[in-house]
């Protein structure tokens, strides 16, 4: 059974984050700890007036009792941080909480649609870029994974680009590359992915659903992040994470009242 830890924010309500990492991983049969990055009263985007304690000062704190407890995981996988301090941690935590041969995976999760998130800055930028670099798997949507590698956002993409931007996100030290949110057809949306070791890239697309949800890249890399850890080829994993994402929204669209997140528990339970 694999044990991992996964840091990111609590958004207390929205669907996102902790609150879908946690379950999905739980679902796959993988033991979850989490070390809370802050705890939101809601994500930022779409709420207005949403509430935020920081928990960088408790970071510490959990990283060294867990190490006085000899604490081990198999993989750490970030995602929201909110604070450019908790970095230095996270790198603390791969070098003290890993078991040997254990992997760093980083969702960069801190923009979308060539915009940062609300609240976010430059300081976060540098700050998932170091610790890209220190990671095994990076799971970039198309605007991180432009911001990553220090490039302007453009609205649409070739495949050479992607090709390229997939290498040159596994130059920065990660053996394998995802990225999300990719298209080249209109009616077609999907990943990409490229293993450096093996010079392979695997591409899955699914229909494109009419409507964007709120916290569907945090679905998409943890079961992204389940399957890979089982050891699947990277086509299953991103062929999974895509039907998984779809699915979500299929389940939430018709529900006008719900647009702040994917109802990601219909899929789970069925
Ligand atoms: O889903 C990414 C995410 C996680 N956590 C918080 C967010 C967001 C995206 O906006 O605001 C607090």
């Amino acid at each position: 059974m694999k044990k991992i830890v996964s840091v990111q924010d609590i958004s207390c309500y929205g669907q996102c984050s902790l609150t879908v990492a946690l379950p999905i991983l739980s679902a796959y049969g993988i033991e979850t700890a989490i070390l809370p990055s802050a705890i939101l009263s809601t994500h930022t985007a779409g709420f207005t007036g949403f509430t935020v304690h920081d928990l960088t000062d408790e970071m510490p704190k959990i990283i060294d009792h867990w190490k006085r407890e000899g604490i081990k995981f198999d993989a750490i996988y970030t995602g929201y941080i909110g604070d450019g301090r908790q970095f230095d941690y996270v790198l603390d935590m791969k070098k003290s909480l890993l078991k040997d041969g254990g992997e760093l995976i980083v969702d960069p999760a801190m923009a979308d649609n060539g915009k940062l998130y609300p609240g976010l800055n430059e300081d976060i930028v540098r700050g998932m870029r170091k610790i890209s670099e220190k990671a095994s798997l990076v799971l970039p949507n198309l605007t991180e994974a432009a911001f990553l590698l220090g490039e302007e956002y453009k609205e649409s993409y070739t495949k050479e680009d992607i090709d390229r931007m997939l290498r040159a996100l596994t130059e920065m030290g990660p053996k394998t590359a995802v990225i999300t949110g990719v298209s080249f057809e209109e009616g077609l949306l999907g990943a990409a992915a490229y293993n450096r070791e093996t010079g392979e890239s695997t591409y899955s697309f699914a229909e494109r659903q009419p409507q964007n949800y709120h916290g569907t890249g945090d679905v998409f890399s943890s079961v992204a992040i389940a399957e890979y850890l089982e050891g699947k080829p990277m086509s299953e994993v991103l062929d999974s994470a895509c039907k998984f994402v779809v699915r979500a929204i299929q389940e939430t669209i018709g529900d006008s009242s719900h647009n702040y997140g994917v109802k990601f528990e219909q899929v789970l339970k069925k």
